[in-house]
Parts: structure tokens; sequence; C-alpha cells
């Protein structure tokens, strides 16, 4: 009897895993509400100035932590371009029809943006602790050189974004440059 139950648990779990997985695998790619986090995973007691809030929330990657996987092996020449993996888009790359919105919520604790450019590079952080000094990548132009002038999805916000034309299109965050997402536009 128990191994009975213990068979129709197996193949239940079996079914279960079976059934989402096709799903969760289509959400990421193909959907009718495309959708994208801009993701992190501050801890609002060890990051400065009040950078990082509890939403929706807290996040236990300590300041030391993220400084301490900021200079990943990604490096080329001295310019730093991956940062804490936990700082991400998510998914980073979707596919949509022509004609879809792309609904795009910030569910870190630090403020993104979510800036369209034509070409990754360097954000607009000059300067350590974000880019060394002096060996940061070439700012993407989209990205303002005043940080007073960026555009940012606050936490727990959503913004949308629609009308994008066929083909592949690059966001980043102007503020983390190695937090970046491809939405291609299928015709
Ligand atoms: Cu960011």
């Amino acid at each position: 009897m128990r191994k009975l139950r213990m068979l129709t648990y197996g193949v239940t779990v079996l079914v279960c895993v079976w059934a989402i997985t096709p799903n969760v695998a289509r959400a990421q790619v193909k959907s009718q509400d495309p959708r994208v986090a801009l993701v992190d995973n501050c801890d609002p007691n060890t990051f400065p100035n009040g950078l990082c809030v509890v939403l929706p929330r807290p996040g236990d990657t300590t300041f030391a932590e993220f400084l301490a996987l900021l200079f990943s092996p990604l490096i080329d020449s001295g310019r730093v371009f991956v940062g804490h993996p936990a700082w991400r888009f998510e998914p980073s790359y979707l596919s949509i029809q022509a004609g879809q919105t792309v609904r795009v919520t910030n569910s870190g604790g630090e403020g993104h943006t979510f800036t369209e450019v034509l070409t990754y590079g360097g954000g607009s952080i000059v300067g350590p602790p974000l880019n060394l000094n002096g060996l940061d990548a070439v700012r993407a132009p989209e990205c303002p050189a005043n940080p007073n002038n960026l555009v940012v999805v606050a936490q727990g916000d959503t913004v949308q974004v629609k009308g994008l034309s066929a083909g592949p299109h690059k966001f980043r965050c102007c503020i983390h440059p190695w937090m970046r997402a491809v939405i291609d536009v299928e015709e």
C-alpha cells in the first residue's frame, strides 16, 4: 500500500513537472503578456545612502558581497562589463510579436533604468565603485552623462515599452551596465 502511495506520488510529481515545464519555457520566449523584471538582491541594511529599499522584500546581498563580485573575470583591457549576477533583467531575452506591449517592472530594491541603446557600453555613473575611474567602458550615448538626468524605474514601478520595430532591440540599465536584455520583435 505504502509502495503504491509512493508510486502514485511519484507519478503525480512527474505529471506536474511535465505539465509545468513547457509552460514556463514558453513564457520566457513567447507570451501574450510579455514582461521583464528588473531584479536585484540588495540588502537595505548595508547599502549606502538609502540606495536600497525594502520592496517588495528585503534582499540579502550585502554591499560588501556586491562589491566583491563587481569586478568579474569578464574584463577587456581593464574595462568592466559584468557585475553581481543578482542584478539582472529577467528574462534577458524576450521574443515578442509586432505590436505587443512589454511591461517592465522593477522588482528590486534599487532604482534601475530600462534604456534602449544601439550599442552596449559604459554607464552614467563614472568612477568607482560602479566603474573603475579612468578605465570605464565608453558610455553609451543613450545613457545621460549627468546621473541626475537618469530616467529611473523606481522600486515597485512598472513602465510599458511599445511600438518597437521588427528586429532585435538592446536594453540595458544605465546605472549597472551589465544588466541587459534583448527584445526581439518578430514580424
Ligand atoms: Cu540597475
